[in-house]
């Protein structure tokens, strides 16, 4: 059955679905029910919400706790609340990751960090066809779209204004905009960050050999060592 491992919401799959679309500081209710045999951690980025209903009824007030993700088992049903309070496009999601990501192909060794260059002209001389993937993770697999069976469907082939998003499968995103109109659910676009709120690439400045250590890239750590959390590690 693994090979049929392939999920869907309400049989729609990312890119092919639609946004949540919400109004600034709008209070947002979602149903969750799951008909399938496996469990799904629903997980929503940018906001906390609370899960305020089961197939038992309304969770009392008081019995209420903030969340990001909550598992919805086998037949279940989990309602969720939460204040539309962060514009942007967020991230909503089953948070098992072949879940989001369409059929695989198995027994297919990873070549995520494997430095194969030069390795596939010397192939092809002997496999014409012969392509080499994932070296960079799985977008370079989203982005070849090769050829698959009929009965399945592509496997991450969501993008966004930065490229590829890595996704497929239960994936979708939450919208949130101050200037969606009340009641109007239509997908408003790509989010627009405000001026100076937008994470950008800096050309950090070489430091001298002797200059005091800025952050953990400055601190040069022995190959096969690795850091505990909560050690002191330089400034921090
Ligand atoms: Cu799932």
């Amino acid at each position: 059955m693994l090979d049929q491992n392939i999920w869907s919401w309400n049989s729609r799959v990312f890119p092919g679905i639609s946004p949540l679309v919400a109004r600034l500081n709008d209070r947002v209710r979602v149903r969750v029910g799951n008909l399938t045999m496996t469990n799904h951690p629903i997980h929503i980025h940018g906001i906390e919400f609370e899960v305020t209903g089961t197939d038992g009824g309304p969770v009392p007030k008081t019995a209420r706790w903030p969340e990001v993700t909550t598992d919805v088992a086998v037949g279940q049903m989990r309602q969720l609340e939460f204040i539309a309070d962060e514009p942007g496009d967020w991230a909503m999601h089953c948070h098992k990751s072949h879940h989001t990501m369409g059929a695989m192909g198995h027994d297919v060794p990873t070549m995520i960090g494997v430095d194969h260059r030069g390795l596939v002209q010397k192939i092809q001389k002997i496999i014409p066809d012969y392509m080499l993937m994932g070296e960079r993770g799985m977008a370079d697999m989203g982005e070849m779209e090769m050829d698959l069976p009929e009965n399945t469907f592509p496997m991450m082939t969501g993008s966004g204004p930065y490229g590829p998003i890595e996704m497929g499968g239960m994936f979708t995103t939450l919208k949130v905009r101050a200037d969606q109109g009340p009641a109007d659910y239509s997908d408003p676009g790509v989010y627009k960050q405000p001026p100076g709120t937008q994470a950008r690439e800096v050309q950090a400045p070489v430091s001298e050999p002797n200059a005091t250590p800025q952050g953990a890239h400055a601190m040069p750590v022995p190959a096969g060592t690795a850091r505990k959390p909560g050690h002191s590690h330089g400034q921090h």
